[in-house]
């Protein structure tokens, strides 16, 4: 047949037939892979600095600050935790205790329970530190849409590249909000307070 041919009313029909059902299919497969899709964040356990578990679910009713990093770092950890601080005073005194910080060390081969205890209370005797193999936390970075990578070793020793965002996450343990490096404070400050009930 050339390929010219008009088609007759079956064929024409048939072929309406598999346009419909090819967008029908596209339309599942697409659905499929929204829907599917599951959302960032969700509960994690790790060791706190003291040993002992801790769950994201421990602290249901909080807002929790989520930051990850590691204590050689030169400039984005200890700005972020100099930040979280003064976010943290920036709320109604009333509100203070109904935010947790949670700081997930990406190097826990250097940063050792007792180390990390230390660099945290230089800032806030209230923020938690959180350790755990580097395979349970490439799962919760996995779980947060984010990862570390270990940099080839200098004389200053290896460095770790890490997410710089703060993740926010609401009272129900839902992960609201990315917040970039460098957010004004002011913007931050709003957000939280407006999560605390
Ligand atoms: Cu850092």
């Amino acid at each position: 047949m050339n390929k010219f041919t008009p088609l007759d009313a079956h064929e024409e029909k048939t072929m309406q037939h598999f346009i419909f059902y090819r967008w029908c299919f596209l339309y599942f497969c697409l659905q499929s892979i929204f829907v599917t899709a599951a959302p960032l964040g969700g509960n994690f356990s790790l060791t706190n600095t003291e040993g002992k578990s801790v769950a994201l679910q421990d602290y249901a009713g909080q807002v929790v600050l989520l930051t990850f990093g590691f204590l050689s770092c030169p400039d984005i950890c200890p700005t972020t935790l100099t930040e979280l601080k003064q976010v943290i005073n920036a709320l109604p005194a009333t509100q203070r205790d109904k935010v947790t910080v949670l700081f997930i060390t990406v190097d826990p081969e250097r940063d050792t329970a007792e180390k990390l205890k230390t660099y945290l209370q230089y800032f806030s005797p209230n923020f938690v530190g959180l350790r755990g193999s580097v395979a349970e936390i490439r799962n919760v970075c996995k779980q947060y849409g984010t990862s570390f990578r270990y940099l080839p070793k200098t004389e200053q020793g290896y460095s770790v590249e890490h997410a710089s965002q703060l993740f926010i996450i609401d009272s129900t343990g839902k992960l609201v909000r990315l917040m970039p490096y460098g957010t004004p404070r002011e913007i931050v400050v709003q957000y939280v307070a407006g999560l605390i009930h």
